[in-house]
């Protein structure tokens, strides 16, 4: 739905006075504003100012999406977008971090008037299916249209949409290769895939259903969606079978990507019948940008996480470029990388050393937004993945010229080459260039294990993880505690660190404790050589958290 500006002064002040800023100092945090939804709506109407003042800078529609993710249902929350679809850079967040904690109404108001320009600011909205969803949405709106906004909402979307959304509204930020005119994002999705498996014979696909854990969110429809739109090009393809419906379970709570992979424990299927195939399973997160997938026989769940999606991706990516360049020797070298965080397993990043070369990656900060720009920085096929299943792939410029070339030197010639060619130019369209998306993740996983006939249970296999444990400590203040720049150490409190290197040497394991951007908790990391000595490690370092940062309740034990 459009809608128009409606410029009113005395509207946004109004707005503004009856939804006074609190006492609580505000954070953006890793990724945007998240907090108990209760606290939320001053926070929606200073975001529907500064998402319009963003549009104002930089000349050009920008996104926002109410949406608390992988929290549960008590929280919500919402994430700016830039003109480009990805997360919106730092400055941005500079600017919306001062807004939203400027009390004096008056001192806001005069803060908007050098932003202000004959441009018309367009702002994509997209939300949830939280509750408190759709009335926090509408006072961005509210706002937004009231400084002179013009709305473009796409009402209940997953979060990758939005951005995918806002990049495909800004042509000049569209990468090449993406067809200028796409029919939308679920056929440009499903005809993408369908290129991608054509260009491999198989004489049908004949695994288990493919089962999607929705975590009862927004991806439930939307992956219902795909599976049609993929069905109408192939009505062979196997059957998609989506689960966890919103209202059939708690948002999250039990199921979805951030249970599955933290918990390590299968999800509870609340709406799926006893028999349901569990050989290949993905689950998706509460607003559908992250996915991790995993089977369970016997009982047993083997999980493939972000890590692993991570290696499947850079051994898929470098031997189709390996056979491209076998045929056309004359391309350049392309930097092809992964970006990790201190999450990942050491086992993977042992094998993408093994399959990328040490030069291949790069760890950066939890979030993001950071290993986005750390992938673009460093790579010019730059994969990243966060252990938690969000990621994707950029392709930048030097790509698109190799590709380029490589279509003049095997232009008319069958081989090899020309497959991994097709193989490679199709790729940019079928990964989302904004920003990790848990449906586009999904197909491409697919496709890449069935044009390397490999089974879930083989890709699983590729390495073995070390055994590690995530919790959480709850503390007085979080904000206490600073790390260095990648989060794998602490800085203050000093002894944090020190005590913290004594229990990783006792049991030759790596552990590492930060500040959650996302919930008011500190995070826990612990991996070591045997399941035993992480769930120690990670014990003892939940016991010196909670120590030395005024813990609260009980410290866990794993
Ligand atoms: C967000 C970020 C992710 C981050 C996660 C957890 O995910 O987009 O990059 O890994 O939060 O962050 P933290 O450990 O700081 O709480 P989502 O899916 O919740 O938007």
């Amino acid at each position: 739905t459009k809608l128009a500006p409606e410029p009113s002064p005395e509207k946004l002040l109004q707005l503004l006075q009856e939804h006074p800023s609190g006492d609580t100092f505000l954070n953006y945090g890793t990724a945007g504003f998240r907090y108990d939804a209760s606290i939320l709506p001053p926070i929606m109407v200073r975001v529907g100012i500064v998402a319009t003042l963003r549009s104002w800078q930089k000349q050009a529609p920008v996104g926002v999406m109410v949406t608390a993710s992988h929290n549960d249902e008590s929280y919500n929350g919402v994430k700016i977008a830039d003109p480009d679809g990805g997360m919106m850079a730092s400055d941005g967040e500079t600017l919306a971090v001062e807004m939203a904690n400027e009390r004096d109404i008056q001192r806001l108001l005069q803060k908007i008037e050098p932003f202000k320009s004959d441009f018309v600011p367009i702002i994509h909205v997209g939300r949830d299916t939280r509750k408190h969803s759709p009335a926090l949405c509408d006072l961005v709106v509210q706002t937004a249209r009231a400084l002179g906004s013009a709305i473009i909402d796409h009402g209940i979307i997953t979060t990758p949409m939005l951005h995918h959304a806002v990049l495909h509204g800004n042509r000049e930020y569209l990468p090449l290769l993406i067809p200028p005119r796409p029919a939308g994002y679920f056929s440009l999705l499903a005809q993408s895939y369908h290129a991608l498996l054509a260009t491999h014979s198989s004489d049908g696909d004949r695994r288990a259903p493919l089962v999607v854990d929705a975590a009862c969110g927004v991806g439930y429809a939307h992956a219902q969606t795909l599976h049609q739109a993929i069905q109408e090009l192939d009505p062979t393809h196997r059957p998609i079978l989506v689960v966890n419906a919103p209202g059939t379970g708690p948002l999250n709570e039990k199921c979805g990507s951030e249970h599955v992979q933290k918990a390590l424990q299968p999800p509870t299927f609340y709406d799926a019948p006893a028999d349901l195939p569990t050989q290949y399973c993905a689950s998706l997160d509460g607003d559908a940008d992250r996915i991790v997938f995993f089977s369970v026989t016997d009982g047993q769940m083997r999980l493939q996480d972000g890590d692993k999606i991570a290696c499947l991706l850079c051994r898929f990516l470098q031997a189709e470029y390996q056979a491209l360049r076998a045929d056309a020797p004359s391309l350049p070298p392309i930097r092809l990388g992964v970006v990790q965080t201190a999450y990942a397993n050491g086992a993977s990043t042992h094998y993408l050393e093994q399959v990328l070369g040490p030069e291949g990656i790069v760890i950066a900060k939890t979030g993001v937004k950071y290993v986005h720009h750390a992938a673009a920085e460093h790579f010019d096929v730059g994969v990243y993945f966060e252990a938690n299943g969000h990621g994707t792939v950029l392709f930048g410029p030097a790509f698109y010229q190799c590709m380029a070339q490589a279509d003049a030197a095997l232009r008319g010639k069958r081989c090899r080459g020309s497959v991994a060619l097709q193989r490679l130019s199709v790729l940019p369209a079928l990964v989302n260039q904004a920003v990790g998306d848990a449906l586009s993740d999904l197909l491409l996983v697919d496709a890449i294990l069935q044009i390397q006939g490999m089974s879930p249970s083989e890709w699983d296999a590729i390495y073995t993880d070390l055994p590690s444990r995530q919790g959480k400590v709850l503390v007085k203040d979080r904000n206490m505690i600073q790390t260095n720049e990648n989060e794998t150490k602490c800085l203050s409190p000093v002894q944090v660190q020190e005590e913290l290197d004594i229990a990783m040497a006792e049991v030759k394991g790596r552990a590492f404790i930060r500040p959650s951007g996302t919930e008011d908790v500190v995070r826990v990391y612990a991996e070591a050589p045997t399941r035993t000595l992480a769930d120690q490690l990670a014990t003892k370092a939940a016991e010196i958290v909670f120590r030395l940062c005024n813990g609260i309740g009980e410290a866990p034990v794993f």
